[in-house]
C-alpha cells in the first residue's frame, strides 16, 4: 500500500547509511504512463535509465536491505502529485536523510505539479524537472523567484539523467571521467558518419 511505502520511506531516513550504499539519483514521476519517456525503450528514444544505466554504469537499486554491488545507484518510484500526494510529500521530505544526491521528476499534463512541488519540499536537494509532453514545458519551468527547479525540454529524460551526473561528478572523480569518455563517444560517432558521407 501507499502507506506501507511512506512507512519505509521514513524508516530509511532513520537509518543514517553510509554513502555508498544509499541511492544517489531518484527518479519520480507521475504515472506509470511516464515510464517510456522517464526509461526509454518501447519505439520511444532512449531515456534516463539508459542514460544512467548502459552509458554510465550506474546500478538501480531495487533491495535496500543489501549493500548494492555498484557504487553508484539510482531507484525509480512512480508518485502522483494529485493521486498520492501524501507519498510525493513523504519523497521529497525524506530524500535528503535516505542520501539521494538529486532527483529528476517527471509529469505530464498542464498540471504537472510533481516536479515543482518536489522541489519546493526536497529543497536544498536539487531537482531536475522532466516535462512529459510538450503542454507540460511551461507548467515545470515556470517556478517563482527562490523556488528553483533546474529544467530540460519535454522528453528529454537522458538528458536529465546527463545532468544529475554532472551535479554528482562535482564530488567523485570518477564519474567527472565517465561523463568525458561519453562525450568523446559521441565526437568519434559523429566524425564517422562524416567520415562515410564523404568516403574519406
Ligand atoms: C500526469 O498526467 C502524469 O505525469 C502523466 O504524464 C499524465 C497522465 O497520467 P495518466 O492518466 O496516464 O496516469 O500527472
Amino acid at each position: 500500500s501507499v502507506q506501507s511505502i511512506i512507512d519505509q520511506l521514513h524508516e530509511e531516513a532513520e537509518m543514517d547509511r553510509p554513502n555508498d550504499e544509499t541511492p544517489d539519483v531518484g527518479i519520480i514521476m507521475g504515472s506509470d504512463s511516464d515510464l517510456p519517456t522517464m526509461a526509454g525503450g518501447k519505439g520511444k528514444r532512449p531515456g534516463a535509465y539508459a542514460a544512467l544505466a548502459d552509458e554510465l554504469g550506474f546500478e538501480e537499486q531495487t533491495d535496500y536491505t543489501d549493500a548494492p554491488d555498484s557504487r553508484f545507484t539510482f531507484e525509480t518510484f512512480v508518485c502522483s502529485a494529485h493521486r498520492t500526494p501524501d507519498l510525493m510529500y513523504a519523497y521529497a521530505e525524506t530524500a535528503e536523510d535516505r542520501g539521494l544526491d538529486v532527483i529528476i521528476a517527471g509529469a505530464g499534463g498542464k498540471s504537472a505539479d510533481l516536479p515543482n512541488m518536489t522541489a519546493s519540499i526536497a529543497y536544498p536537494l536539487p531537482v531536475i524537472g522532466v516535462p512529459v509532453q510538450e503542454k507540460s514545458v511551461d507548467s515545470v519551468i515556470g517556478m517563482p523567484q527562490g523556488a528553483p527547479i533546474t529544467a530540460v525540454d519535454a522528453g528529454k529524460s537522458f538528458n536529465a539523467a546527463l545532468t544529475a551526473v554532472q551535479i554528482l561528478s562535482r564530488q567523485h572523480d570518477e564519474l567527472r571521467d565517465r561523463l568525458v569518455d561519453y562525450h568523446r563517444g559521441l565526437q568519434t560517432d559523429v566524425g564517422e558518419v562524416s567520415r562515410d558521407l564523404h568516403e574519406l
